[in-house]
């Protein structure tokens, strides 16, 4: 399916759009029908636009996708003006019109969510991606272990940009290797998360395990994968790429560049969709944690919170806790509750990174 039907399908009937397309395609054999005008966002566009996807930025171009076709476009000069406020001309993931003809790219569409990077040295923000969907938050049951506090700070970050965050354990196939302890964290990890309402895919890139169902999810969707290093994101993604990859005459050429630098590009999905290699685990312009966040966050324990003796509470020492009662009468999953502690200490004390 295109891609460029995916915000049609969040309100209406897929299957009758699907049927829809499908007759258009047959009535409609050149698959970019020109129109006289186009309407986009409240402006009217001439001619031959056709609307892509950003997958990648080059020093010569941008390569759009558009359909099942791919385009190496420049940018129109009164477009850089007319973005002049903009921090990104371009990103990889914007949605843009471009001249068929020409391969000029003539608009870029509103962004609705953003990953972005802060360049330490130069203390500017950096645009890696536009437009996700959803965070896959990758980790792994050994070999690293698993960190229940890294996955409630990325779903925290992924909830912060907009995006949804799914979470996928990998290397299950270790699952019989575990000792005692692991294997009791990662089923108390799995109880927990799954009966608060988060998704959760139990992978092996190794025995191919689950991975269906992580493809299924990744379906029409732009997702980004996450996670401490080590856990098999790239794993994960060569996997998925060789099962859902179309290779396209363009992208051939180009992929070579893009798989050398470590720019995120958007691979584009067979069956519709498109994954981001790994930015990395600082890669959130919204890692910065404030206790609100954690308020929000930790839902499950507002309830208790308000029976704390003290309204602003932080659940640690104060007396008559509500929330600490709760943990002790395993009303909160103490797992949960030991994340929302190493969280707040991290707000506290940001110095103390740990991971990567
Ligand atoms: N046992 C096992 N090892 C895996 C699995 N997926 C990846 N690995 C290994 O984990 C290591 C790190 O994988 P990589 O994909 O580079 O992780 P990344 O840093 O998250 O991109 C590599 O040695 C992989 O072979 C898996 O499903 N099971
Ligand atoms: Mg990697
Ligand atoms: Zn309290």
């Amino acid at each position: 399916m295109s891609l460029f039907d995916m915000e049609e399908d969040f309100f209406h009937n897929r299957k009758e759009l699907k049927k829809k397309r499908k007759l258009k395609q047959k009535l409609d054999r050149s698959q970019f029908k020109k129109s006289n005008q186009k309407r986009v966002e409240g402006k009217t566009l001439s001619s031959d636009l056709v609307r892509g996807r950003v997958l990648s930025i080059q020093g010569k171009g941008t390569l759009v996708a558009s359909g099942e076709e791919e385009f190496f476009c420049s940018l129109r000069g009164t477009l850089k003006q007319k973005r002049s406020e903009v921090k990104n001309l371009i990103a990889v993931g914007d949605f843009v019109h471009f001249s068929r003809s020409e391969l000029v790219i003539e608009e870029v569409e509103e962004r609705k969510s953003l990953l972005s990077r802060q360049d330490m040295v130069r203390k500017k923000m950096q645009i890696i991606a536009v437009n996700i969907d959803q965070v896959l938050i990758t980790t792994s049951i050994k070999e690293p272990s698993l960190k229940p506090p890294l996955v409630d700070r990325y779903l925290i970050a992924a909830s912060k940009g907009n995006m949804k965050g799914l979470i996928v354990v990998n290397k299950i196939d270790l699952l019989d290797s575990l000792a005692t302890e692991e294997a009791a964290l990662y089923e108390e990890f799995f109880r927990t998360f799954s009966s608060l309402g988060y998704p959760i895919f139990c992978v092996s890139s190794i025995t191919e395990e689950g991975i269906d169902k992580l493809v299924i999810a990744m379906k029409d969707k732009t997702s980004v994968f996450a996670g401490q290093s080590g856990v098999g994101k790239t794993s994960l993604i060569n996997f998925i790429e060789k099962k859902n990859f179309k290779t396209l005459g363009l992208t051939k050429k180009t992929k070579k560049g893009s798989h050398a630098t470590t720019k995120a590009h958007l691979i584009p999905l067979k069956n519709g969709g498109f994954c981001i290699d790994t930015p990395g685990i600082r890669s959130f312009g919204l890692w910065k944690l404030e206790r609100s966040d954690l308020v929000e966050h930790f839902f499950e324990m507002k309830p208790f919170s308000d029976q704390c003796r003290y309204p602003d509470c932080s659940h640690r020492s104060e007396p008559e806790c509500g929330v600490r009662k709760a943990v002790e009468e395993k009303k909160i999953s103490p797992l949960r509750f030991a994340s929302y502690l190493s969280l707040m200490k991290s707000i506290e004390q940001p110095m103390e990174e740990k991971y990567e």
